[in-house]
C-alpha cells in the first residue's frame, strides 16, 4: 500500500492503533482469499481495493471533499443512496465487521451486545477506521434497538441523523417512510447546500440502479451448475459494493461477468462436482467478516447466494425509473426500499417466501440461517423459517457466531456434518 499517513493523520486516525489494524489484514487476506484456486482474473481489481482499503479510496474521498462534497455514512441498506448522490454527497456503507473494534465499543456499549453494533461504534470512538473519520454525517434507522440506542451514543461524538423507519408494512408505515425520506432529502440539501431536483435524482437512481444490475448479472452467474466464482469472492464484492465509487464498481463487475460467463460456457466450475450448494440467509456480514462463508468453503460446501443484506437485499429490487415527478420519485424510492424483509419488521413473512425462492433459483442443497449473537430479531425469526423450510423439504441448520475464530473447529464440525447429511445433489 502507498503511504497514506499524512492522510490518515489530517483525519484524525490514532496511527499508532491503526498500524496494528493494517497488520493483520494482509495475512489474513491472504490466507482466505488469495489461497483459493482458480480464481478469476478479474478479481485482481476488488484484491487492489482490499490492498488498498484504507488508501486509495480514502484519498478519493478526501479530494472530492476538497471541492467541496460532502460524505454521508450509512449503517444499513434502507438508508436511499440515491438521495445521497443527488444532493452531491458521496455515500458509503459503515457497518464494523472486524474483532478489532470490539474493545473500543464495548468501552460504552453492553457487552452483551451485537458484535456490528459495538464494531461499529468502536471503529469510530478509537479512531481507526478512516470512512468513519471522512464522513461528514451519519446516517442511523431506528431497526433494532440496539441500533437505535447506540446511535444516541454516537451522537455524541459526531453529527448524526437518524431515520425513522416503520416496523409494519401498512399503508400508513408507507406515508411515514415517505416523509422520512422527504426529511433525510431537506438533511442532505442542508449538508451540501446542493438542490436535489427531479433531474439530479433521476441521474442517482439510474447511477444505483446500474450497481444494482451488475450485482444481478453476476448473481445470475451463481445459478449455474459449475460454480464460476466462489461464494467468497461474490460476498467480497457485496461488500466491497458498499464504498466503493459505484461507477467504476459497476464496470469492474460487468467486466468480471464478461470473464464468468465464458467460463460458464466452458463449463469450468471452481468447486469439485456434487459439492453441496449453500444459501446462507440471516444477518448482515460487513467487511473484513468472511468468517462463515470461509468455514462453509472449506469445509466441503459452496456458498451459491446470501439472503442478506450483504447479499440479495442489497440489489434485488430496482427503483422504478418511469417517473413524472419528483413526488413519484419518491414514491418509487419509498416502495422500493420498504420491499425489503428485514426481521426488524412485524410480520416479516415477505423473508421466508425470498429464502425459499432463492433455494430453488439458486438450486440450493440446504440453508445456513447464520446470526450474529444477540441479534434478538433474526434470532427469534429462525423458529419461522425453520419450520417454513422443513415444511417443503428445505434442510436448514442455526449458526450463531461473532467475528472471533475461536469457534471455528467446533463449526466446521457441524458444517460437515449438516453436508454429509445433505443428499448428493442431483438436480
Ligand atoms: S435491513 S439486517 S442492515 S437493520 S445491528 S439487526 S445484526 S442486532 S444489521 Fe441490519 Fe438494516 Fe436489517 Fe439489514 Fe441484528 Fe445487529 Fe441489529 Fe443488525
Amino acid at each position: 500500500m502507498a503511504n497514506y499517513r499524512e492522510l490518515w493523520e489530517s483525519l484524525g486516525v490514532d496511527l499508532k492503533k491503526h498500524d496494528e489494524l493494517c497488520a493483520v489484514l494482509p495475512e489474513f487476506f491472504e490466507e482466505i482469499y488469495l489461497s483459493q484456486n482458480d480464481r478469476p482474473e478479474n478479481m485482481n481489481y476488488f484484491n487492489f481495493v482490499v490492498s488498498e482499503i484504507h488508501g486509495y479510496r480514502i484519498q478519493e474521498l478526501a479530494d472530492h471533499k476538497e471541492k467541496g462534497a460532502k460524505v454521508v455514512g450509512t449503517f444499513c441498506v434502507y438508508v436511499p443512496d440515491e438521495i445521497t448522490f443527488a444532493g452531491g454527497g458521496i455515500g458509503i456503507g459503515l457497518c464494523g465487521g472486524s474483532d478489532f473494534w470490539i474493545p473500543d465499543g464495548e468501552k460504552v456499549l453492553p457487552r452483551n451486545t451485537c458484535p456490528l453494533i459495538k464494531a461499529s461504534i468502536g471503529a469510530k470512538l478509537g479512531n481507526t477506521c478512516p470512512y468513519f473519520s471522512s464522513a461528514d454525517l451519519l446516517v442511523g434507522e431506528t431497526t433494532c434497538d440496539g441500533k437505535k440506542k447506540a446511535w444516541e451514543i454516537l451522537g455524541e461524538y459526531t453529527p448524526v441523523h437518524v431515520m425513522d423507519l416503520p416496523q409494519m408494512k401498512r399503508e400508513k408505515g408507507k406515508l411515514h417512510w415517505m416523509d422520512e425520506i422527504k426529511i433525510y432529502k431537506d438533511k442532505i440539501e442542508e449538508l451540501t447546500g446542493t438542490e436535489v431536483t427531479k433531474e439530479n435524482l433521476e441521474k442517482s437512481i439510474k447511477l444505483i440502479n446500474d450497481k444494482r444490475r451488475a450485482l444481478q448479472r453476476l448473481y445470475n452467474l451463481r445459478k449455474e451448475e459449475n460454480l464460476p466464482i466462489s461464494g467468497k469472492d461474490a460476498l467480497l464484492i457485496t461488500q466491497i459494493a458498499f464504498y466503493d465509487d459505484p461507477e467504476r464498481f459497476t464496470e469492474k463487475v460487468h467486466a468480471l461477468c464478461d470473464e464468468l460467463e465464458k467460463r460458464a460456457a466452458e463449463g469450468v466450475s471452481v468447486f469439485a462436482e456434487g459439492t453441496p450448494r449453500i444459501l446462507v440467509t440471516g444477518t448482515p456480514m460487513a467487511i473484513p467478516n468472511w468468517k462463515m462463508h470461509h468455514l462453509i468453503e472449506t469445509s466441503g460446501g459452496a456458498v451459491v447466494c446470501e439472503e442478506t443484506c450483504t447479499g440479495v437485499k442489497y440489489f434485488q429490487d430496482l427503483v422504478n425509473e418511469d417517473n413524472e415527478t419528483m413526488e413519484d420519485q419518491l414514491r418509487s424510492l419509498t416502495d422500493r426500499y420498504l420491499n425489503i424483509n428485514c426481521a426488524c419488521f412485524t410480520p416479516n413473512d415477505g423473508r421466508i417466501d425470498d429464502i425459499i425462492r432463492l433455494y430453488k433459483e439458486y438450486k440450493a442443497d440446504g440453508v445456513i440461517y447464520y446470526s450474529l449473537p444477540f441479534c434478538s430479531t433474526y434470532a427469534i425469526e429462525y423458529k419461522k423459517v425453520k419450520e417454513a423450510l422443513e415444511k417443503e423439504g428445505i434442510p436448514v441448520i442455526m449458526i450463531e457466531t461473532d467475528y472471533s475464530l475461536q469457534d471455528a473447529g467446533q463449526i466446521k464440525t457441524r458444517l460437515e456434518a449438516f453436508f454429509e447429511m445433505l443428499d448428493a445433489p442431483e438436480k
